[in-house]
């Protein structure tokens, strides 16, 4: 580090200099990410709240009064308005936390959670981290998790089993309803990923798209993602975790002896309000109504690429269920689609299970960026 700072108006400069260089997603050329621009009122609530730390509630106890309330907003959109959760970093520290809770919860030695193949990366983490065994439940032909599958794979080690609303790969909503049953029969935890799908398939479903339940409606759920920083229009870092009961939250409670709180269940200790206050600021000010636009637009959006890429022989690789396109070509191979666009400026993202370009339509796509993208896809085809 230099002795002597530089100027403000120098540092600024350099910092855009390098900001020059990133990807925006106003330019329609990111297609592969789960993140937006955050909503003009987002940013607005998070610069304000840039000082307040939910590590240390009592000082900030205005903030906390807004978590709790953007805590109770989120279960009512998901069908229980008495949960007990935390507005953390995002998705893998919430499935973290789930499966800590549903760990304390057992008396089980040396524990295991079924996951769908289908499962985000971070419940291998979570796995790792807590020193549970991490056992892979086979697909059905719809890329959702089989039942029969999660029933074989149930021992007396079992402590969670999971489902996800809205894989990461292509936006497929497990079927919640009967893994509800297997647990409940089992007496097993169940934890909801709806980290991508919380967001968007409550106001779908008030649209009328015949989407399936998949939140605390269905008795069996214990907890649930949901992040405001996907389909939520919130700023990065901003994760929501959900517990049906207080005393799952209680489970991994921590003394924190010196703080204005006694315990603490959170893995991350100083913790920014602004990201609480951000989610506030959007649930208040966009409404089921405004939520309901923005899902609808980008399921519009997604129709409208799936149907132009059958329509120039492209293969769907699935019916899309959120807005997710997963596809191939009959002509080449995905590294050489994936060449032929980097060539043109695009970044496609290839996913693993199944073999495909992967495309999510989320609200910063415009129509006019998906004819760009058709037209150089159908140019090197
Ligand atoms: N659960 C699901 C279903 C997810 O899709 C993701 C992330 C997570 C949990 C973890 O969430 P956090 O990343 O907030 O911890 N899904 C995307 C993915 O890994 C995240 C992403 C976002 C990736 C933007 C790339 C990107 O540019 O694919």
């Amino acid at each position: 580090m230099q002795d002597k700072g530089i100027s403000r108006e120098k540092v600024i400069k350099t910092l855009r200099d390098y900001k020059n260089r990133d990807l925006t997603y106003q330019s329609g050329r990111i297609l592969g990410s789960m993140c937006t621009c955050p909503h003009p009122v987002a940013l607005e609530a998070y610069a304000m709240f840039l000082e307040s730390n939910l590590g240390d509630p009592g000082l900030f106890p205005g903030t906390k009064d807004l978590e709790d309330e953007v805590i109770t907003i989120l279960g009512d959109m998901l069908g229980k308005s008495d949960v007990h959760g935390h507005i953390i970093t995002g998705g893998t520290e919430a499935n973290i936390m789930a499966m800590r809770a549903a760990r304390n919860l057992s008396d089980v030695k040396d524990g295991e959670i079924i996951v769908p193949k289908s499962a985000h990366f971070s419940f291998k983490k979570a796995a790792e981290m807590l020193c549970l065994n991490l056992k892979e439940a086979e697909l059905d032909e719809n890329y959702r998790i089989d039942l029969n599958s999660v029933e074989n794979l149930i021992s007396d080690k079992t402590v969670a089993v999971v489902g996800i609303a809205g894989t990461t790969e292509l936006g497929k909503i497990d079927p919640i309803a009967g893994l509800s049953e297997i647990c409940l029969d089992n007496d097993i935890y169940l934890h909801v990923d709806a980290a991508f799908g919380g967001f968007s398939i409550p106001f779908l479903q008030d649209a009328g798209y015949n989407l399936p339940e998949f939140d605390f409606k269905i008795p069996g759920v214990s907890s649930m993602t949901i992040d405001p920083h996907k389909m939520g229009l919130a700023p990065i870092p901003t994760g929501g975790i959900l517990f049906r009961h207080r005393e799952y939250l209680e489970s991994m409670s921590i003394e924190t002896p010196y703080l204005t709180e006694d315990r603490q269940s959170t893995i991350v200790g100083t913790r920014t309000g602004a990201s609480t206050a951000a989610t506030w600021a959007l649930l208040k000010h966009l409404g089921r109504r405004g939520y309901r636009k923005i899902a609808t637009r980008c399921m519009d959006l997604t129709h409208y690429l799936a149907e132009s890429l059958e329509k120039a022989d492209f293969i769907l690789v699935t019916e899309p269920e959120l807005n997710i396109v997963a596809f191939r070509s009959s002509q080449l191979t995905l590294e050489e689609i994936s060449r032929g666009m980097m060539d043109k400026g695009w970044l496609p993202s290839i996913s693993a299970h199944p073999p495909a370009i992967r495309i999510i339509i989320m609200p910063h796509i415009r129509k006019n960026h998906l004819e760009t993208f058709l037209a150089d896809l159908k140019s090197i085809n």
